[in-house]
């Protein structure tokens, strides 16, 4: 074990090899700044970490056995502190500085996945630019954005960086967006979605009938990838623990059929994903072990099919 794993709590409980041993790398990103109704998000990487042993390491699905393989490193969380732009910052520059692995970042607020994006695909600077993004530096990337909401606020409460205006900022820099589950947005955020170039809206209220259709996008994307699930595009029925919990929302089922399509049926290249906005449940055991299934769900089929593809 490296000094970068002391103290930290690895996935499953299972002893880590080290980052450069590692297949795939688990980054907490416990940031809470933008937050508007239920709090607690920043405790939600911790929380699912420490699930994770109460999840067998088979999964029979995939027959991924977790104490084999994949090997998981958990990292320490970057520096949160400043403002949140300050944490955006030195999330980039955290997963910049990390070597080339499948990586999985816990959230915290929504807001992390606009600093894990920059860091895995766009060019150094242009977050630290005041004048905010004015490159669009990531058209080859599509984002796969499963959440209640769209999103896509030019502002929120004011706020250039928010929870409410991430998929705006990494559209802006030139992202296809390829949403799930949506059923909560703003006109001004419906016009964005409806008009805007790159961007495909599957609203939940028309997600039975538009369900092969959403699997067939999710079929044909090519090139990189990036995943990103708010834990509130499922129903609360499943995850209630949650900022800002909808009702109508995807089903455990639904979910795994997205990331199975995603990661075994197209030919795109998943990078990289993240699991934002978990609040950990307030008495045990709560839904903590469900946001780690859904987490540990997410690595057995991303191994499944890296294996598969050799
Ligand atoms: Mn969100």
């Amino acid at each position: 074990m490296d000094s970068m794993s002391a103290g930290v709590s690895q996935f499953f409980g299972l002893p880590s090899l080290g980052v450069e041993h590692a297949d795939a790398l688990v980054l907490p990103l416990p940031v809470e700044r933008t937050v508007c109704y239920g709090k607690g998000t920043a405790g939600g990487p911790q929380a699912i970490i420490q699930a994770t042993p109460q999840i067998e390491t088979f999964d029979e699905e995939t027959l991924v056995e977790f104490s084999q393989s994949p090997r998981i490193h958990t990292l320490p969380p970057p520096p949160a502190e400043g403002d949140i732009k300050d944490c955006l910052v030195a999330i980039e520059d955290c997963v910049r500085s990390l070597p080339r692995k499948f990586l999985l970042s816990l959230g915290g607020e929504h807001t992390v996945t606009y600093g894990v994006v920059a860091g895995l695909f766009g060019q150094r600077g242009t977050t630290h630019d005041d004048a905010g993004p004015t490159r669009e530096d990531l058209a080859d990337v599509t984002l796969v954005h499963v959440d209640a909401h769209a999103d896509l606020a030019n502002r929120l409460h004011g706020r250039y960086w928010s929870h409410g205006t991430v998929m705006r900022r990494l559209w802006e820099r030139g992202c296809r967006l390829l949403q799930i589950a949506i059923r909560s947005l703003t006109r001004e955020e419906h016009q964005v979605a409806s008009t805007g170039p790159r961007i495909t809206t599957y609203y939940a209220h028309r997600l039975s009938e538009q369900w092969p259709e959403a699997l067939a996008a999710l079929r044909g994307l090519t090139g990189k990838v990036y995943l990103s699930l708010d834990v509130d595009g499922l129903d609360p029925s499943i995850i209630p623990s949650t900022g800002t919990p909808l009702p109508g929302g995807l089903s455990w089922w639904q979910t795994m059929e997205i990331i199975r399509t995603l990661t075994t049926e197209s030919r795109a290249e998943l990078v990289a994903a993240d699991i934002v906005e978990f609040v950990p449940s307030p008495v045990i055991p709560g839904c903590d072990p469900v946001a780690a299934r859904l987490a540990t769900k997410l690595l057995a089929w991303w191994w499944s099919a890296r294996s598969r593809n050799g």
